[in-house]
């Protein structure tokens, strides 16, 4: 079996549709929900998404339609790169442009947190729980993806979607030491969420503060977020592909991201 033959039984089999291609993408519009960060803290805030057509096959262009776009990097379904957070500054290659092309393309696993986030908004990962998990399924492989579903991407509404109460927002995230197992423990290339960002809602409460986001990419991994559709893939076997766009020293950037899942 040589690479070239793997590849051409891939291409036959995405042919066939022996090898489905699932969307993990949200649509992009300008009613896309956008992270809300505590208002009395007084930290910028994030450009929600906005088109605005330059021509529509008329007066301003007879013969073509397209649009100017505008936009936070870390606008719907999105890739953070390690240079996002301050504890990734001192990486090499850490920004969007730079990172290694083989992070864009690597297996997911799939853990389910359905039942927890239903009955806990602000339900935390735990160390325990990825153990148990993986006594089910097998050990997560160094260099791959973790991505959390909860179903959460179901709530089509954005005020449930973001949930955001007096005291702050309430989705599901991860403990800290959860955290720290993945990077450390399991070398992964990032983890996915379902949720409008990597951390959860209470997480400028938790210590560190967005301990996702602090000890992720403190520890050089990436992250993926506002993710669909996990509902779609298996809990193992599933091959991601996640590119963002290759902004000079991005901190990240809206991402078509899709699975490759055996049918
Ligand atoms: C900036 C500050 C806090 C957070 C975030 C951004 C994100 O979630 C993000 O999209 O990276 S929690
Ligand atoms: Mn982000």
């Amino acid at each position: 079996m040589t690479s070239q033959s793997v590849l051409q039984d891939l291409a036959g089999l995405l042919a066939t549709g022996g090898i489905k291609v699932v969307d993990l993408t949200r649509t992009l519009e300008p009613d896309t929900p956008i992270l809300q960060l505590p208002p009395e803290m007084g930290w910028g805030e994030s450009w929600p998404f906005s088109m605005e057509e330059i021509s529509h096959y008329d007066d301003r262009g007879p013969a073509w339609y397209w649009n100017n776009i505008k936009c936070g990097e870390h606008t719907g379904t999105h890739f953070d790169a390690p240079i996002h957070w301050v504890t990734g500054q001192d990486h090499e290659n850490h920004a969007t442009d730079t990172l290694p092309t083989g992070n864009f393309v690597a297996p997911a696993f799939v853990i389910d947190a359905v039942a927890e986030a239903a009955a806990n908004p602000d339900f935390l990962m735990t160390v325990d729980f990825i153990k148990a998990w993986e006594e089910k399924h097998g050990q997560i492989t160094p260099g791959s993806w973790v991505l959390y579903r909860t179903d959460w991407s179901k709530k089509t509404d954005n005020d449930e979607y973001l949930n955001i109460k007096e005291d702050g927002g309430h989705t599901p995230g991860w403990d800290p030491d959860t955290v720290r197992f993945l990077a450390e423990e399991r070398n992964v290339i990032g983890v996915g969420v379902e949720t409008v960002g990597t951390d959860a809602g209470i997480a400028p409460t938790q210590d560190p503060m967005f301990p996702c986001h602090n000890l992720m990419h403190g520890a050089n991994k990436c992250g993926l977020a506002s993710l669909c559709n996990l509902d779609q893939l298996p809990p193992t076997g599933a091959l991601l592909i996640a590119p963002p766009l290759k902004i000079k020293n991005g901190s990240g950037s809206p991402t078509r991201v899709l699975a490759l899942v055996a049918n």
